[in-house]
């Protein structure tokens, strides 16, 4: 294969460059490629090829990987798509290597010059130094820990606040990857402009008055200055693993959900988790920095690159309880930085916008601390990676600085306030919903009151005091409303000096808002007796073992013992009975596709959503990971979209819905099939399926409930005299007047 032009939006802007070679570690015969990622088996195939992942697109489907000559010539016997971004990696380190030896003229402390190049371990430290002695009245340089190696982990206190005073504090932290060099600077920018704006610019005065900051701008000084001297790309620490490698990959070495996804065991690895959590010196003075300071309420950790804020989890893919938090302050740095510089970032959690990775710092800042945590990538977007050119750092840095002061206007309150469980958008008719509210308190006893707001329909507004559960975990009762209602809510917390912190921060300008429903089952399939119009196995399957059937499962290692038992009963629809201590590949699916297809289930309504539950496991044999479980869905039963994919195992009964408006007609039959498959020779191919359901969230219509308030009664008789004679409300039985046919409807039904 050549390089391949490529479809779809794989933009590379190449690096150019060419030097005679130094004295360092050579990167000869490397480059660097994007790779396109089309399927689950791409990226399993450039991780068999490629020991060095830059950057994080998997799903963005491309990604940057650094590959040796004789990778690269592997690859080219692959499917694999790919461009060269940086074709010789070793002549562009050594060209970025002379760049450094002639930095520009430094015009002084307040000259930004010294953001003009990317600056070494020692210059730092000096400008740390430098920047303590010209204000110390706000700077002081704290010492976190010593590395490894014995270099001091340094950074600086800074605050208008004296020493000691209770406020919120801040932590910007960077390079706990060596090669990272943008997020140093970024770091050190942090602290330039906090300490030189101080008094010119009158967001960062106010907020030196109320928080106090702390920026380490190298967490790993031992790797950082192995990048600088020996390796240009070193990552990790610089531990002796005693095995000939070097490197613990400090974020997957912190103690929350350490050894989880994402992280290798093996010391080779540029994600090498360490022997056990808080293992390194880095990582373990950093924790030990926290202990000491409990009033942090939020951080940002720089790395680079892809230009990404990321929130966690990094460990799961689940969202965390503060979800909406995340995202609505992730938003608000994105728009800092877009108005700052016009760069695009893009917003998220860690494991569902870039990859599994467990033991990293935020999670542990935020799991186990509380503290609102951010993972900031920052520039570029791969055109030269790690080796940012000169030129883009001050805007990587301006940008990155907008987006961390904007987070400290939003994040660093004396009061945090966050919802354990997402505000739901829709709360079930006639119910009491108790809603669960977290106040994080960075001053112990700035709170002087707690309360619900909360209005019905746009009515005014209510007011409940927030009752303590436990420690900072407080709920309040949304009343019970009728269908059709809508409800917005917002948390007032009044602080004892007068003013007040909100969640949402600007209520009542934004609220949580739910629309009051009623949920109605329209089919709820248990597979406890045959129903009729089910198919197990349909014309043109191809599976020659393993075809759908119904029934009470024997276990296998890849199949279930019991069915789901949402109604009582013990069967399901699942693939191949196989025997009791029969053999896993049995009865599995083999050398095809076996489907379950449903009858017509039921006419279509607005909001009507399809439940099931369902147990797929392909993680095994001979072949893994490769096989996928399809949901389709049809109007008619002969022409079907794919509505769900389900490409790793689930082997558990788990839950999942899909949202039918848009994919069936209003007025339509629904129809479902569940496609198992082994396509690939050699795998354990199992899939079950129970309690399929559709459900909706139509307020149901009783004919006389003119105000829609689920009740029939003088409110609704008078809004029919009223439109008598015309359309309206009344019109129970739609013939466009209301008339005696109405009427009789009403009182028939009064409640
Ligand atoms: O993989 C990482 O550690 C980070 N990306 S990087 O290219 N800079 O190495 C992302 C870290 C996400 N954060 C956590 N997993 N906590
Ligand atoms: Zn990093």
């Amino acid at each position: 294969m050549t390089v391949l032009l490529l479809t779809l939006s794989l933009i590379c802007h190449v690096a150019a460059a060419s030097a005679p070679p130094i004295d360092r570690v050579s990167y000869a015969g490397e480059s660097v490629i994007r790779v396109k990622l089309k399927s689950v088996r791409d990226v399993r195939l450039i991780e068999a090829l490629s020991t060095d992942m830059w950057s994080h697109g998997i799903y963005g489907g491309q990604a940057e990987y650094q590959v040796s000559r004789e990778q690269r010539i592997a690859i080219d016997t692959t499917s694999l798509e790919y461009c060269v971004m940086i074709d010789d990696l070793d002549a562009a380190i050594v060209a970025e290597g002379q760049r450094l030896e002639t930095p520009p003229a430094d015009g002084g402390v307040a000259d930004l010059a010294w953001f003009a190049q990317a600056k070494d371990l020692a210059a730092i430290n000096t400008r740390l130094d430098v920047l303590a002695a010209i204000r110390p009245d706000l700077a002081q340089v704290v010492v976190v820990g010593t590395s490894l190696e014995g270099r001091p982990i340094r950074g600086l206190r800074i605050s208008a606040l004296p020493v000691g005073t209770p406020a919120p504090a801040i932590l910007f932290d960077a390079t706990q990857h060596a090669r990272e060099w943008a997020a140093a600077m970024t770091g050190m920018f942090c602290a330039d402009q906090l300490i030189e704006l101080a008094d010119l610019d009158p967001r960062i005065h106010t907020l030196l008055s109320q928080i106090e900051f702390f920026v380490i701008p190298v967490v790993n000084p031992d790797g950082y200055n192995h990048s600088w001297t020996t390796a240009r790309l070193w990552r990790k620490n610089r531990r002796d693993n005693g095995n000939g490698t070097f490197g613990v990959d400090l974020n997957r070495n912190w103690d929350f959900q350490w050894g989880g996804a994402g992280a290798s065991t093996d010391p080779a690895s540029e994600t090498y988790r360490g022997p056990s959590a808080f293992s390194e010196p880095e990582s373990a003075a950093m924790r030990d920095f926290y202990a000491a300071h409990p009033n942090i309420v939020a951080n940002i950790d720089f790395h680079a690159y892809s230009q990404l804020i990321l929130a966690p989890w990094g460990y799961t893919t689940a969202p965390n309880a503060d979800a909406a938090l995340f995202q609505s302050i992730g938003d608000a740095m994105k728009g800092a930085i877009a108005s700052e510089t016009g760069a695009n970032y893009t917003v998220g959690p860690i494991g569902t916008t870039l990859y599994l990775a467990s033991g990293g710092s935020v999670d542990w800042s935020y799991g186990a601390r509380g503290a609102l945590s951010w993972t900031l990538e920052v520039r570029d977007t791969g055109a030269y990676g790690f080796l940012i050119p000169d030129a883009e750092i001050l805007p990587c840095v301006r940008e990155n600085f907008a987006a961390a002061l904007t987070m400290a206007e939003l994040a660093g309150r004396p009061v945090v306030i966050s919802l354990p469980t997402a505000f739901p958008s829709s709360i079930a008719s006639g119910v009491a919903t108790t809603l669960s509210v977290r106040l994080r308190e960075a001053v112990p006893g700035s709170i002087a009151t707690r309360t619900l707001m909360r209005r019905v329909n746009g009515q005014s507004w209510q007011s409940t005091p927030l009752t303590l559960v436990s420690a900072d975990l407080f709920s309040a009762v949304i009343p019970a409303a009728a269908c059709g209602a809508v409800i917005d809510c917002y948390i007032d917390v009044a602080l004892v000096g007068g003013s007040s912190v909100r969640y949402p921060a600007t209520a009542p300008a934004a609220l949580l808002t739910a629309a009051v429903v009623s949920e109605q089952v329209l089919v709820d399939e248990p597979f406890e007796v045959a129903a009729a119009g089910w198919s197990y196995g349909i014309a043109g399957d191809t599976a020659t073992s393993g075809v759908w059937t119904r029934g009470d499962p024997i276990a296998t290692i890849a199949q279930s013992e019991d069915d789901h038992s949402l109604a009582p009963g013990v069967q399901c629809a699942f693939t191949g009975q196989g025997t009791v201590g029969g053999a896993a590949g049995g009865a599995d699916v083999d050398g095809g596709i076996t489907s379950l297809r449903s009858p017509a289930l039921a006419s279509m309504q607005a909001g009507s959503r399809l439940q099931y539950w369902y147990w797929y496991s392909n993680n095994l044999g001979g072949a893994p990971n490769l096989d996928e479980f399809v949901v389709q869905l049809s109007a008619n039963g002969t022409t079907w979209t794919t509505a769900a994919t389900v490409q790793s195992s689930a082997t558990a009964w788990r839950l999942a819905e899909i949202a039918l408006d848009g994919l069936i007609p209003v007025g339509s039959s629904i129809f479902v099939k569940f496609v198992a498959q082994d396509l690939n020779s050699g795998s354990l191919v199992e899939a079950a399926i129970d309690d399929v359901r559709i459900v909706t969230t139509a307020c149901a219509t009783v004919a006389g409930d003119a105000n829609g308030d689920g009740m029939v009664n003088g409110q609704d008789l008078s809004i029919l005299l009223s439109q008598w004679g015309s359309a309206g409300s009344a019109d129970f039985d739609g013939d466009g007047s209301v008339a005696g046919p109405d009427l009789a409807a009403l009182l028939s039904n009064w409640s």
